[in-house]
Protein backbone atom coordinates (compact mmCIF):
# COMPACT_ATOMS: atom_id res chain seq x y z
CA UNK A 1 0.00 0.00 0.00
CA UNK A 2 1.86 3.09 -1.52
CA UNK A 3 1.68 5.99 1.82
CA UNK A 4 1.79 9.33 1.28
CA UNK A 5 3.85 11.99 3.74
CA UNK A 6 2.24 15.14 4.43
CA UNK A 7 4.28 17.99 4.96
CA UNK A 8 2.53 19.98 7.77
CA UNK A 9 3.72 23.36 7.37
CA UNK A 10 0.81 24.31 4.97
CA UNK A 11 -2.01 24.32 7.38
CA UNK A 12 0.32 26.99 9.83
CA UNK A 13 1.39 28.97 6.83
CA UNK A 14 -2.13 29.70 5.67
CA UNK A 15 -3.29 31.59 8.34
CA UNK A 16 -2.40 33.47 12.09
CA UNK A 17 -5.99 32.30 13.12
CA UNK A 18 -3.66 29.94 14.33
CA UNK A 19 -6.23 26.93 15.49
CA UNK A 20 -4.67 24.20 15.68
CA UNK A 21 -1.05 23.74 17.10
CA UNK A 22 1.31 21.26 15.21
CA UNK A 23 2.51 18.58 16.85
CA UNK A 24 5.28 16.65 14.78
CA UNK A 25 6.58 16.74 11.65
CA UNK A 26 5.20 14.82 9.68
CA UNK A 27 2.73 11.68 9.59
CA UNK A 28 1.31 9.32 6.63
CA UNK A 29 -2.02 8.70 5.86
CA UNK A 30 -2.99 6.22 3.59
CA UNK A 31 -4.75 6.50 0.23
CA UNK A 32 -7.64 5.09 1.68
CA UNK A 33 -7.33 7.07 4.58
CA UNK A 34 -7.40 10.23 2.55
CA UNK A 35 -10.27 9.47 0.56
CA UNK A 36 -12.26 8.66 3.26
CA UNK A 37 -11.26 12.13 5.33
CA UNK A 38 -11.81 13.93 1.60
CA UNK A 39 -15.09 12.46 1.44
CA UNK A 40 -16.51 13.64 4.37
CA UNK A 41 -15.29 17.22 4.21
CA UNK A 42 -16.65 17.33 0.34
CA UNK A 43 -20.16 15.95 1.72
CA UNK A 44 -20.43 18.21 4.37
CA UNK A 45 -19.49 21.44 2.35
CA UNK A 46 -21.49 20.24 -0.86
CA UNK A 47 -24.52 19.56 1.76
CA UNK A 48 -24.16 23.70 2.82
CA UNK A 49 -23.69 24.42 -0.85
CA UNK A 50 -20.16 25.62 -0.74
CA UNK A 51 -17.71 25.73 -3.94
CA UNK A 52 -14.11 23.76 -2.95
CA UNK A 53 -11.24 22.33 -4.77
CA UNK A 54 -11.34 19.39 -3.57
CA UNK A 55 -7.30 19.19 -5.21
CA UNK A 56 -6.31 21.80 -2.75
CA UNK A 57 -7.34 19.73 0.00
CA UNK A 58 -4.15 18.62 2.83
CA UNK A 59 -3.59 17.12 5.52
CA UNK A 60 -1.78 17.27 9.31
CA UNK A 61 -1.62 16.16 12.58
CA UNK A 62 -2.73 18.67 15.34
CA UNK A 63 -4.29 19.40 18.17
CA UNK A 64 -7.81 21.03 19.64
CA UNK A 65 -6.53 24.24 20.84
CA UNK A 66 -6.52 25.18 24.66
CA UNK A 67 -9.67 27.49 26.15
CA UNK A 68 -6.63 30.03 26.90
CA UNK A 69 -6.33 30.09 22.99
CA UNK A 70 -7.20 33.36 21.61
CA UNK A 71 -8.89 31.96 18.89
CA UNK A 72 -10.90 29.57 21.25
CA UNK A 73 -13.70 31.14 21.47
CA UNK A 74 -13.82 32.03 17.78
CA UNK A 75 -13.06 28.40 16.44
CA UNK A 76 -16.28 26.72 19.50
CA UNK A 77 -18.34 29.04 18.46
CA UNK A 78 -18.23 28.48 14.64
CA UNK A 79 -18.01 25.00 14.94
CA UNK A 80 -21.05 25.00 17.84
CA UNK A 81 -22.97 26.37 14.97
CA UNK A 82 -22.94 23.85 12.38
CA UNK A 83 -23.84 21.19 15.68
CA UNK A 84 -20.10 20.24 17.33
CA UNK A 85 -18.93 21.01 20.51
CA UNK A 86 -15.43 21.27 21.27
CA UNK A 87 -15.65 21.57 24.73
CA UNK A 88 -13.92 18.58 26.69
CA UNK A 89 -11.70 18.42 23.68
CA UNK A 90 -9.50 20.89 24.51
CA UNK A 91 -5.81 19.21 23.46
CA UNK A 92 -6.87 16.68 21.74
CA UNK A 93 -5.06 15.15 19.04
CA UNK A 94 -6.49 15.68 15.70
CA UNK A 95 -6.20 15.17 12.04
CA UNK A 96 -6.82 18.45 10.19
CA UNK A 97 -7.98 18.70 6.79
CA UNK A 98 -8.19 21.76 4.83
CA UNK A 99 -9.42 22.30 1.47
CA UNK A 100 -9.38 26.14 -0.43
CA UNK A 101 -13.05 27.31 -0.08
CA UNK A 102 -14.92 29.02 -2.87
CA UNK A 103 -18.56 31.24 -2.99
CA UNK A 104 -21.26 29.94 -5.49
CA UNK A 105 -20.15 32.79 -7.92
CA UNK A 106 -17.11 31.18 -8.12
CA UNK A 107 -14.99 33.84 -5.86
CA UNK A 108 -12.29 32.32 -3.12
CA UNK A 109 -13.70 32.22 0.36
CA UNK A 110 -10.69 31.25 2.51
CA UNK A 111 -9.70 27.99 3.78
CA UNK A 112 -11.89 25.36 5.63
CA UNK A 113 -10.30 23.49 8.51
CA UNK A 114 -11.53 20.23 9.53
CA UNK A 115 -10.38 18.47 12.28
CA UNK A 116 -10.89 14.62 12.82
CA UNK A 117 -10.85 11.98 16.32
CA UNK A 118 -11.29 8.40 15.65
CA UNK A 119 -11.99 9.66 11.73
CA UNK A 120 -15.18 11.21 12.85
CA UNK A 121 -15.43 15.14 12.42
CA UNK A 122 -15.36 17.52 16.05
CA UNK A 123 -14.60 20.55 14.88
CA UNK A 124 -15.28 22.33 11.37
CA UNK A 125 -14.78 26.12 10.19
CA UNK A 126 -13.06 28.16 7.85
CA UNK A 127 -10.82 31.62 7.87
CA UNK A 128 -11.37 34.22 5.39
CA UNK A 129 -9.06 37.45 5.77
CA UNK A 130 -7.82 36.04 9.38
CA UNK A 131 -10.77 35.70 10.75
CA UNK A 132 -12.77 32.55 11.63
CA UNK A 133 -16.26 31.49 10.57
CA UNK A 134 -19.21 29.09 10.82
CA UNK A 135 -19.04 26.78 7.78
CA UNK A 136 -23.41 27.93 8.05
CA UNK A 137 -22.29 31.93 7.52
CA UNK A 138 -21.78 32.46 3.59
CA UNK A 139 -20.79 35.98 3.85
CA UNK A 140 -17.93 36.77 5.98
CA UNK A 141 -16.56 40.06 5.97
CA UNK A 142 -14.05 41.81 3.46
CA UNK A 143 -12.72 44.03 6.54
CA UNK A 144 -13.50 42.57 9.68
CA UNK A 145 -13.54 44.87 13.13
CA UNK A 146 -15.02 48.22 11.65
CA UNK A 147 -18.53 47.14 12.15
CA UNK A 148 -18.85 46.24 15.99
CA UNK A 149 -22.33 46.10 17.07
CA UNK A 150 -24.65 43.06 16.75
CA UNK A 151 -28.15 42.57 16.25
CA UNK A 152 -29.71 41.46 19.16
CA UNK A 153 -32.42 39.35 17.67
CA UNK A 154 -34.29 39.06 21.87
CA UNK A 155 -35.39 42.28 21.23
CA UNK A 156 -38.60 42.39 19.74
CA UNK A 157 -41.38 45.83 18.77
CA UNK A 158 -44.83 46.12 18.23
CA UNK A 159 -46.49 46.82 15.55
CA UNK A 160 -50.11 48.58 15.19
CA UNK A 161 -51.46 47.28 11.74
CA UNK A 162 -52.88 49.43 9.30
CA UNK A 163 -54.75 50.08 5.91
CA UNK A 164 -53.21 52.31 3.64
CA UNK A 165 -55.49 53.78 1.12
CA UNK A 166 -53.19 55.99 -0.57
CA UNK A 167 -51.56 53.69 -3.38
CA UNK A 168 -48.24 53.57 -2.23
CA UNK A 169 -45.75 52.03 -4.32
CA UNK A 170 -41.55 51.14 -3.91
CA UNK A 171 -40.53 54.23 -1.25
CA UNK A 172 -37.65 56.04 -2.83
CA UNK A 173 -37.68 59.07 -0.59
CA UNK A 174 -38.41 59.73 2.64
CA UNK A 175 -38.32 62.93 4.82
CA UNK A 176 -39.78 64.12 8.37
CA UNK A 177 -43.55 63.05 7.02
CA UNK A 178 -43.18 62.91 3.48
CA UNK A 179 -43.16 59.66 1.38
CA UNK A 180 -41.56 59.70 -2.14
CA UNK A 181 -43.01 57.06 -4.37
CA UNK A 182 -42.00 55.71 -8.19
CA UNK A 183 -45.21 54.66 -9.98
CA UNK A 184 -43.85 54.25 -13.77
CA UNK A 185 -43.22 57.71 -15.64
CA UNK A 186 -44.56 59.54 -11.87
CA UNK A 187 -42.92 60.86 -9.27
CA UNK A 188 -45.78 60.65 -5.84
CA UNK A 189 -45.42 62.48 -2.44
CA UNK A 190 -47.66 61.30 0.34
CA UNK A 191 -47.82 63.16 3.86
CA UNK A 192 -48.13 60.56 6.35
CA UNK A 193 -49.29 63.50 9.13
CA UNK A 194 -52.35 63.73 6.89
CA UNK A 195 -53.64 60.52 6.55
CA UNK A 196 -51.39 59.70 3.48
CA UNK A 197 -52.89 62.75 0.98
CA UNK A 198 -51.09 63.36 -1.85
CA UNK A 199 -49.13 66.46 -1.68
CA UNK A 200 -47.25 66.65 -4.54
CA UNK A 201 -47.64 64.92 -8.43
CA UNK A 202 -45.22 64.93 -11.30
CA UNK A 203 -45.90 63.42 -14.11
CA UNK A 204 -42.99 63.29 -17.10
CA UNK A 205 -44.38 61.08 -19.19
CA UNK A 206 -44.97 64.34 -21.95
CA UNK A 207 -41.15 64.68 -21.92
CA UNK A 208 -40.33 60.91 -22.47
CA UNK A 209 -39.01 60.64 -19.52
CA UNK A 210 -39.40 58.93 -15.86
CA UNK A 211 -38.41 59.14 -12.59
CA UNK A 212 -35.13 56.80 -11.94
CA UNK A 213 -34.81 57.59 -8.37
CA UNK A 214 -35.90 59.91 -6.09
CA UNK A 215 -34.39 61.54 -2.52
CA UNK A 216 -35.09 63.84 0.19
CA UNK A 217 -33.96 65.48 2.44
CA UNK A 218 -34.53 68.53 5.13
CA UNK A 219 -34.07 71.29 2.94
CA UNK A 220 -34.47 69.81 -0.66
CA UNK A 221 -34.69 66.96 -3.41
CA UNK A 222 -34.15 65.75 -5.90
CA UNK A 223 -35.67 63.81 -8.83
CA UNK A 224 -33.21 62.24 -11.67
CA UNK A 225 -34.84 61.89 -14.91
CA UNK A 226 -34.18 59.14 -17.40
CA UNK A 227 -35.26 57.87 -20.94
CA UNK A 228 -36.00 54.10 -21.06
CA UNK A 229 -33.58 53.03 -23.72
CA UNK A 230 -32.95 49.47 -25.23
CA UNK A 231 -31.17 46.70 -23.24
CA UNK A 232 -27.39 47.06 -23.84
CA UNK A 233 -24.57 44.97 -22.96
CA UNK A 234 -22.16 46.76 -21.45
CA UNK A 235 -18.40 45.82 -22.96
CA UNK A 236 -16.57 45.64 -19.16
CA UNK A 237 -16.99 42.61 -17.21
CA UNK A 238 -16.41 42.46 -13.51
CA UNK A 239 -13.51 40.72 -12.67
CA UNK A 240 -14.57 38.42 -10.23
CA UNK A 241 -18.60 38.57 -11.56
CA UNK A 242 -19.79 35.95 -13.31
CA UNK A 243 -22.69 38.03 -14.67
CA UNK A 244 -21.40 40.03 -17.47
CA UNK A 245 -24.51 41.04 -19.01
CA UNK A 246 -25.11 43.99 -17.18
CA UNK A 247 -28.63 45.68 -18.06
CA UNK A 248 -28.57 49.25 -18.03
CA UNK A 249 -32.40 49.96 -18.74
CA UNK A 250 -32.36 53.89 -18.76
CA UNK A 251 -30.24 56.61 -19.57
CA UNK A 252 -29.77 59.24 -17.30
CA UNK A 253 -30.92 62.88 -18.79
CA UNK A 254 -32.32 65.40 -16.10
CA UNK A 255 -32.03 66.57 -12.54
CA UNK A 256 -34.90 68.11 -11.27
CA UNK A 257 -34.07 69.61 -8.09
CA UNK A 258 -37.38 70.09 -5.86
CA UNK A 259 -38.51 71.28 -2.17
CA UNK A 260 -38.77 68.95 1.41
CA UNK A 261 -41.99 67.97 -0.33
CA UNK A 262 -41.48 66.83 -3.72
CA UNK A 263 -42.05 70.04 -6.01
CA UNK A 264 -39.91 71.14 -8.67
CA UNK A 265 -38.21 74.66 -7.30
CA UNK A 266 -36.77 75.46 -11.18
CA UNK A 267 -36.09 74.36 -14.47
CA UNK A 268 -34.14 70.66 -15.07
CA UNK A 269 -30.60 70.73 -14.84
CA UNK A 270 -29.18 68.71 -18.22
CA UNK A 271 -26.88 65.72 -16.69
CA UNK A 272 -23.66 65.22 -18.95
CA UNK A 273 -23.56 61.52 -17.33
CA UNK A 274 -25.86 59.75 -18.89
CA UNK A 275 -25.01 56.58 -16.38
CA UNK A 276 -26.55 58.20 -13.51
CA UNK A 277 -29.03 55.23 -12.05
CA UNK A 278 -29.55 56.77 -8.22
CA UNK A 279 -29.78 59.99 -6.29
CA UNK A 280 -29.30 60.07 -2.02
CA UNK A 281 -29.00 63.01 -0.17
CA UNK A 282 -27.14 63.37 2.53
CA UNK A 283 -26.22 65.41 4.86
CA UNK A 284 -26.96 68.39 2.77
CA UNK A 285 -25.87 67.18 -0.62
CA UNK A 286 -26.42 64.92 -3.41
CA UNK A 287 -25.01 61.69 -4.16
CA UNK A 288 -25.44 60.57 -7.46
CA UNK A 289 -24.19 57.06 -8.70
CA UNK A 290 -22.74 56.04 -11.51
CA UNK A 291 -21.49 52.76 -12.85
CA UNK A 292 -18.99 51.94 -10.15
CA UNK A 293 -18.09 55.14 -8.90
CA UNK A 294 -20.31 58.21 -6.52
CA UNK A 295 -20.21 61.40 -7.36
CA UNK A 296 -21.14 63.96 -4.80
CA UNK A 297 -22.85 67.40 -5.70
CA UNK A 298 -23.66 70.55 -3.73
CA UNK A 299 -26.74 72.81 -4.87
CA UNK A 300 -26.50 75.94 -3.30
CA UNK A 301 -27.66 79.46 -5.01
CA UNK A 302 -29.22 77.61 -7.85
CA UNK A 303 -26.04 76.03 -8.69
CA UNK A 304 -25.37 72.50 -8.73
CA UNK A 305 -21.84 71.56 -8.36
CA UNK A 306 -19.44 68.65 -8.53
CA UNK A 307 -17.26 68.22 -5.43
CA UNK A 308 -16.22 64.71 -5.41
CA UNK A 309 -15.63 61.68 -7.06
CA UNK A 310 -15.28 58.45 -5.47
CA UNK A 311 -14.66 54.95 -6.94
CA UNK A 312 -16.39 52.33 -5.06
CA UNK A 313 -15.06 49.26 -7.33
CA UNK A 314 -18.40 47.10 -7.88
CA UNK A 315 -21.28 48.45 -10.22
CA UNK A 316 -23.98 51.06 -8.18
CA UNK A 317 -27.39 50.74 -9.24
CA UNK A 318 -28.77 51.81 -5.79
CA UNK A 319 -27.89 53.16 -2.76
CA UNK A 320 -29.01 53.68 0.88
CA UNK A 321 -26.03 55.80 3.50
CA UNK A 322 -27.46 54.76 7.10
CA UNK A 323 -25.60 54.33 10.36
CA UNK A 324 -25.88 50.82 10.70
CA UNK A 325 -24.33 49.52 14.12
CA UNK A 326 -24.71 53.18 15.83
CA UNK A 327 -21.14 54.03 16.26
CA UNK A 328 -21.81 57.34 14.31
CA UNK A 329 -20.39 56.95 11.00
CA UNK A 330 -22.58 56.23 8.00
CA UNK A 331 -22.34 53.42 6.08
CA UNK A 332 -22.95 53.25 2.35
CA UNK A 333 -24.97 49.98 1.21
CA UNK A 334 -25.05 49.19 -2.17
CA UNK A 335 -26.54 46.90 -5.24
CA UNK A 336 -25.68 46.23 -8.18
CA UNK A 337 -28.75 43.96 -8.91
CA UNK A 338 -26.82 41.03 -8.10
CA UNK A 339 -25.30 41.33 -5.03
CA UNK A 340 -25.11 44.06 -1.83
CA UNK A 341 -22.36 45.39 -0.91
CA UNK A 342 -21.23 47.88 2.89
CA UNK A 343 -18.65 50.40 2.53
CA UNK A 344 -17.04 52.47 5.17
CA UNK A 345 -16.12 56.06 4.00
CA UNK A 346 -13.03 57.59 5.05
CA UNK A 347 -10.79 59.46 2.48
CA UNK A 348 -11.36 56.33 0.32
CA UNK A 349 -14.52 53.58 -0.18
CA UNK A 350 -13.50 50.74 1.91
CA UNK A 351 -15.54 47.57 1.34
CA UNK A 352 -16.50 45.86 4.56
CA UNK A 353 -18.93 43.60 3.43
CA UNK A 354 -20.78 41.89 0.75
CA UNK A 355 -22.75 39.19 -0.89
CA UNK A 356 -21.24 36.52 -2.97
CA UNK A 357 -24.79 36.03 -5.19
CA UNK A 358 -24.79 34.54 -8.64
CA UNK A 359 -27.86 35.96 -10.54
CA UNK A 360 -29.28 39.38 -10.90
CA UNK A 361 -32.20 39.51 -9.21
CA UNK A 362 -31.88 42.19 -6.55
CA UNK A 363 -34.77 44.50 -7.29
CA UNK A 364 -36.18 47.78 -6.26
CA UNK A 365 -34.81 50.21 -3.19
CA UNK A 366 -32.72 48.82 -0.60
CA UNK A 367 -33.96 50.15 3.29
CA UNK A 368 -31.89 50.48 5.88
CA UNK A 369 -34.11 50.37 9.27
CA UNK A 370 -34.42 49.24 13.12
CA UNK A 371 -37.25 47.49 13.52
CA UNK A 372 -36.90 45.48 16.78
CA UNK A 373 -35.61 48.73 18.63
CA UNK A 374 -32.20 47.21 19.63
CA UNK A 375 -30.27 50.04 18.34
CA UNK A 376 -28.67 48.48 15.26
CA UNK A 377 -30.24 48.57 12.14
CA UNK A 378 -31.22 45.84 9.40
CA UNK A 379 -30.96 45.91 5.73
CA UNK A 380 -34.42 44.91 3.67
CA UNK A 381 -34.14 44.36 0.19
CA UNK A 382 -36.60 42.33 -2.43
CA UNK A 383 -35.61 40.43 -4.64
CA UNK A 384 -37.44 39.44 -8.69
CA UNK A 385 -39.81 37.52 -6.95
CA UNK A 386 -40.73 39.47 -4.45
CA UNK A 387 -39.44 37.88 -2.01
CA UNK A 388 -38.14 40.41 1.12
CA UNK A 389 -34.78 39.10 2.69
CA UNK A 390 -33.69 40.89 6.17
CA UNK A 391 -30.10 40.84 6.16
CA UNK A 392 -29.09 41.10 10.27
CA UNK A 393 -25.38 42.33 11.26
CA UNK A 394 -23.62 39.46 13.43
CA UNK A 395 -19.98 38.61 14.35
CA UNK A 396 -20.16 36.32 11.36
CA UNK A 397 -20.92 38.80 8.63
CA UNK A 398 -24.70 40.08 7.67
CA UNK A 399 -26.64 36.81 7.87
CA UNK A 400 -30.23 36.52 6.41
CA UNK A 401 -32.74 36.16 9.09
CA UNK A 402 -36.64 35.52 8.77
CA UNK A 403 -38.69 36.67 11.23
CA UNK A 404 -41.52 36.69 8.93
CA UNK A 405 -40.82 39.23 6.52
CA UNK A 406 -39.27 36.35 3.99
CA UNK A 407 -42.81 34.73 3.92
CA UNK A 408 -44.04 36.52 1.05
CA UNK A 409 -47.34 37.56 -0.29
CA UNK A 410 -45.92 41.30 -1.59
CA UNK A 411 -43.16 43.32 -1.11
CA UNK A 412 -41.51 44.77 3.04
CA UNK A 413 -40.43 48.25 2.96
CA UNK A 414 -39.37 49.44 5.79
CA UNK A 415 -38.68 52.95 7.29
CA UNK A 416 -40.09 55.49 10.16
CA UNK A 417 -42.95 56.37 7.95
CA UNK A 418 -44.39 58.68 10.37
CA UNK A 419 -41.11 60.04 11.65
CA UNK A 420 -41.97 59.47 15.61
CA UNK A 421 -37.97 58.13 15.68
CA UNK A 422 -39.51 54.47 15.43
CA UNK A 423 -39.20 52.35 12.16
CA UNK A 424 -41.96 50.74 10.76
CA UNK A 425 -42.53 48.75 7.88
CA UNK A 426 -45.01 48.34 4.95
CA UNK A 427 -46.65 45.34 3.07
CA UNK A 428 -47.14 46.39 -0.44
CA UNK A 429 -49.12 42.94 -1.42
CA UNK A 430 -49.27 42.09 -4.96
CA UNK A 431 -52.96 43.08 -4.67
CA UNK A 432 -55.10 44.92 -2.86
CA UNK A 433 -54.26 48.32 -0.01
CA UNK A 434 -50.96 48.85 1.51
CA UNK A 435 -50.96 47.65 4.84
CA UNK A 436 -48.42 50.07 7.08
CA UNK A 437 -47.29 48.33 10.58
CA UNK A 438 -46.88 51.18 12.80
CA UNK A 439 -44.08 50.93 15.57
CA UNK A 440 -45.84 51.34 19.12
CA1 LIG B 1 -21.46 52.93 11.58
CA1 LIG C 1 -32.23 45.98 14.99
CA1 LIG D 1 -42.41 55.37 13.07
Amino acid sequence: MKKLMIMLASALALTSCTQVQQEGTGFSLTDEQISAYKEQMGTALKEKSWGFNPDSASFSLGTIPEETDEDYSNIAYASASVGLDISGREGDSVVIGSVDLQHINGRSAGTAYFSFENETPVCEYYVYNDSCYSLNSKNPFEKSGVLTAWEDTSVTRSFNEEKISAPLGDVYALSGNIIGVIDESKALYYDSSDDFRLVSSQDFAGEGLKPLDITLGEEYGAILLGEEMETEVTGEVQNDSVNPEREIPARSVELVITDASGNPTGEPIPLEVSTYSSVTYHDGKLILSRDKSLDEFTWSKGTLTKENAYSLGNYIDRLAIDDIDGDGSDEYITSDGTNIYVYSKGSTFELIWRTNMQLNSLEGNIYVADLNGDGVKEIYLTDSLGITARYILTSQGFNIDGGGLLSGGGKYIAGDFDADGMDDYMLLPEEGDCILYRAQ
